[in-house]
């Protein structure tokens, strides 16, 4: 089962990925949690992802594109029940590569569970995380262009992923507990 996890930023991605991996015995691919490790490394690819990350800029696609099909190589062997996608597609080029690479691996994505939660509340989410983990992009002039940038160049998927019949709209909104049960419903009804 390859399940793509899809939301603003603040919506809760990681937090019920971590989840989801547990649960379902899934490899856990986050395109921000690689730029992060490569940033607190000083690649190359590090240092070009800290311009565009610290202004809440999506990293161009030619590098997603590139990083991803590296992480899925080096990681064919796991012993893992399918990949879980956090942060990944953000453009539609981005969820285009994504079916060719799958198919050139024989497999394709299962499910997109999309977190549906309102503005304000990301906001709020996003600079308590900010305060207790220090992530430079927390703060609140950065939150928001992340946010006007995920309804111009992200928030199409949602539509894109309706018309493959494979969108699973999840109120993300409650306990952390509670949304997992709403996932864990949608996903085992497939
Ligand atoms: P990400 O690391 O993906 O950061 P994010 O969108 O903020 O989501 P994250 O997973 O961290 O937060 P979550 O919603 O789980 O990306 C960072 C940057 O990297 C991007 O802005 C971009 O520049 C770059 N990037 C990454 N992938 C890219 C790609 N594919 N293409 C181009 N650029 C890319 O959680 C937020 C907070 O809410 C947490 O503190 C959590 O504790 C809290 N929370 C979760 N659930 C809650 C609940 N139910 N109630 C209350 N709080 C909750």
């Amino acid at each position: 089962m390859n399940i793509v996890i899809f939301g603003a930023p603040g919506s809760g991605k990681g937090t019920q990925s971590d989840k989801l991996i547990e649960h379902y015995n899934l490899f856990h691919i986050s395109t921000g949690d690689v730029l992060r490790d490569n940033m607190r490394r000083g690649t190359e690819l590090g240092k070009i992802a800290k311009g565009y990350i610290d202004q809440g800029q999506l990293v161009p696609d030619e590098l997603i594109i590139d990083l991803l099909a590296q992480v899925l190589d080096e990681n064919k062997e796991n012993a893992a029940d399918g990949v879980i996608f956090d942060g990944y597609p953000r453009t539609i080029p981005q969820a285009e590569a994504l079916e060719q690479l799958l198919a050139d691996r024989g497999t394709q994505v299962d499910a997109v569970v999309g977190l549906e939660v309102p503005d304000e509340e990301l906001i709020k989410r996003i600079l308590l995380r900010g305060q207790l983990s220090g992530r430079a992009d927390d703060n609140e002039e950065t939150a928001r262009k992340r946010l006007e940038v995920y309804y111009n160049q992200t928030s199409p998927l949602k539509a894109y992923y309706e018309e493959q019949g494979k969108y699973l709209a999840i109120n993300g909104l409650g306990t952390i507990d509670g949304i997992f049960d709403l996932i864990r419903q949608e996903l085992d009804n497939l």
